[in-house]
């Protein structure tokens, strides 16, 4: 199979801890997927759906109590605890090796260990890393060959170079108070054990493209970022790269295929996706900002995925896409809370339980059709507006870095950073509401920097202090955003359309980009002259807009007592240059 000796020696090892029956190669092939999907159908790991109307397209259902990412079971192993900083849970590397190696134990006796070796990033290009990860899971390796370019051109690859992050993975007993979520940067490896929830699963995911690619990164100066990338293409063909960060289920992967609205479509603009979650951007030969997407699909939340909110989404997952949680109606098509259509008459829930709209549990609540947490694994190429750059080895060139969160007070529509320490500043005091896909109580605000908060493999200071290196080492560096497309009213309705309005935001930020519109200098940034934005057709009532760029001095003075909190807890670490932001903001918020 492989001619790489580090990769058979490892095989062999873990083998023989998990003592799985047999070893199957992922080749890459269609015949071998298919026959995957027959055995996971004859085991009941899938379902099939309705080949007419969903080809290709299957159902798999979760344990229950693995239905999202377990952050509390997550943990970085470094030698030094003060490596991964307060950032993250951490274990040394001999106790957590001990402490999963009894669980992963025997853990593949009477399955199969399938080994997948993949690629995140064009294979060959020099943006790009290998992982090989060995899972008991046919889900977890139908999901990979959706996720990530997986097979023998990655084997081919893998030797011409030395190094793969070695990923080991097994469902073992599905036992939550069994599950471990182990990285161990320095060892370039990862270990999950006793989940079979995507976010926890996928190891080129999260666990690869961010935690441990963020640690690599910093060592090889080029950027991991939980970050969505997007093209604008004018009439004129000329297209603006952006890469935007906001937490998980905050509106990524909407923002990253965006249909323009009615009154801006005479602009002629196009949108190009490249990814919807992650980036990793080096400083090309240029001396400007690039980017490529690791992933080749997309492992998006179903419910509130529908024609009005996302449509190329929509036309996205009509085929060979895998759902996980989400009801099964009676012509075994799909439904959540917030499809299109009205809810079924009748269905199987995401537990695998017949349900009715309305149908309530024994406290009163009503019973959700599919989890809030449930998911769809698509291929980027289905997407109608699928970049044509997603296989170029350089990536695409980024103009603007955008940050965001889901307040539904305080921080404005837009503003933008006064430079790039400031950015940093910015996206390092970023916060957001909790949603479903972490586990946590929903709507408690919590201090979210970049986007990573979850997923900075090391220590969050040092990550600050490499964001500021990172902007003197650019000769052009992308201009640095923050906006909020939650802002609400008194009665909690949101006050700004977001979805495909939030073009309206973005052509605001190529304006500035390209020196063609001025700007409000305000306490906290610049924020955009009203009439800059362009409104046609939105039939906004009078004031919404200017409500949404106002800023609330009392409300901001409260805001920089939770930074200076957060801030603290980085001791010594912390960049001395936030610190001075903190302190410039407060002094322009009192003046
Ligand atoms: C995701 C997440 O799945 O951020 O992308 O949880
Ligand atoms: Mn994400």
């Amino acid at each position: 199979m492989t001619k790489n000796k580090k990769l058979t020696e490892w095989i062999t090892k873990m083998a023989r801890m998990c003592q799985p029956d047999d070893i199957v190669w992922i080749d890459g092939s269609n015949k071998q997927k298919e026959e995957l999907e027959r055995e996971a159908l004859a085991s009941g790991e899938l379902i099939q759906l309705n080949q007419e109307k969903l080809p290709g397209c299957f159902l798999h259902r979760t344990a229950i109590d693995d239905v999202a990412r377990t952050e509390h079971l997550t943990f970085i192993c470094t030698k030094k605890k003060h490596d991964a900083g307060p950032n993250n849970n951490w274990m040394s590397p001999r106790a957590a090796y001990n402490k999963a190696k009894a669980i992963f134990k025997g853990a593949m006796r009477g399955r199969t260990m399938y080994v997948i070796p993949f690629s995140m990033g064009p294979v060959g290009s020099s943006f790009s890393k290998i992982g090989v990860e060995l899972t008991d899971s046919r889900y977890v390796v139908l999901n990979m060959l959706v996720m990530a370019r997986v097979g023998e051109a990655v084997l081919r690859q893998l030797e011409k170079e030395d190094g793969f992050t070695k990923c080991l993975h097994s469902k073992a007993e599905l036992d939550i108070n069994k599950r471990l979520i182990l990285h161990f940067p320095e060892d370039n490896t990862i270990w999950s054990v006793g989940s079979g929830y995507g976010g926890n699963v996928l190891l080129g995911k999260k666990c690869l493209s961010l935690r441990i690619a963020s640690f690599i990164g910093r060592k090889e100066h080029w950027m991991a970022e939980h970050m969505l990338i997007m093209g604008i293409e004018e009439p004129n063909g000329h297209i603006e790269y952006i890469a935007a960060a906001f937490p998980s289920a905050c509106g990524k992967t909407n923002l990253a295929m965006l249909i323009p609205p009615e009154g801006l479509k005479t602009k002629g603009y196009r949108i190009w996706t490249v990814g919807d979650d992650i980036a990793w951007m080096r400083i090309d030969t240029d001396g400007s900002l690039w980017a490529i997407n690791p992933e080749t699909g997309f492992f998006g939340v179903a419910p509130g995925t529908n024609s009005n909110t996302n449509p190329n989404m929509v036309e996205t997952i009509r085929k060979n896409t895998i759902y996980t949680n989400v009801l099964l109606k009676p012509d075994k098509t799909v439904w959540w809370e917030g499809a299109d259509g009205e809810a079924p008459e009748s269905g199987i829930d995401w537990q695998g339980r017949p349900w009715k709209p309305g149908a309530l549990d024994k406290d009163g609540s009503l019973i959700k059709a599919a989890h809030a947490n449930s998911r769809f694994t698509a291929p980027i190429v289905n997407c109608p507006t699928a970049s044509f750059r997603l296989e170029q080895h350089h990536g695409v060139p980024i103009s603007a870095i955008i940050f965001g969160g889901r307040r539904t007070h305080l921080t404005p529509l837009i503003y933008e950073a006064f430079n790039w320490q400031h950015g940093v500043f910015v996206g390092a005091t970023m916060a957001s509401e909790l949603t479903a896909a972490q586990v946590g109580k929903l709507g408690q605000v919590r201090r979210d920097p970049m986007a990573m908060l979850p997923f900075c493999g090391y220590n969050m200071a040092s990550y600050f202090q490499f964001w500021l290196e990172m902007g003197k080492k650019m000769a052009k560096q992308p201009k640095i955003f923050c906006v909020n497309w939650f802002n609400t009213d008194e009665s909690g309705k949101f006050l700004w359309p977001g979805f495909g309005e939030n073009l309206r935001v973005l052509e605001w930020v190529l304006d500035r980009c390209n020196n063609r519109v001025g700007a409000v200098k305000t306490a906290i940034g610049y924020t955009p002259y009203a009439n800059d934005i362009d409104m046609t057709g939105l039939g906004l009532p009078a004031g919404i807009l200017e409500k949404l760029l106002n800023i609330d001095k009392t409300k901001w003075l409260e805001e920089v007592k939770g930074i200076k909190k957060f801030f603290e807890q980085f001791k010594k670490d912390l960049p001395k240059e936030l610190w001075q932001e903190y302190e410039a903001l407060s002094m322009r918020l009192k003046s």
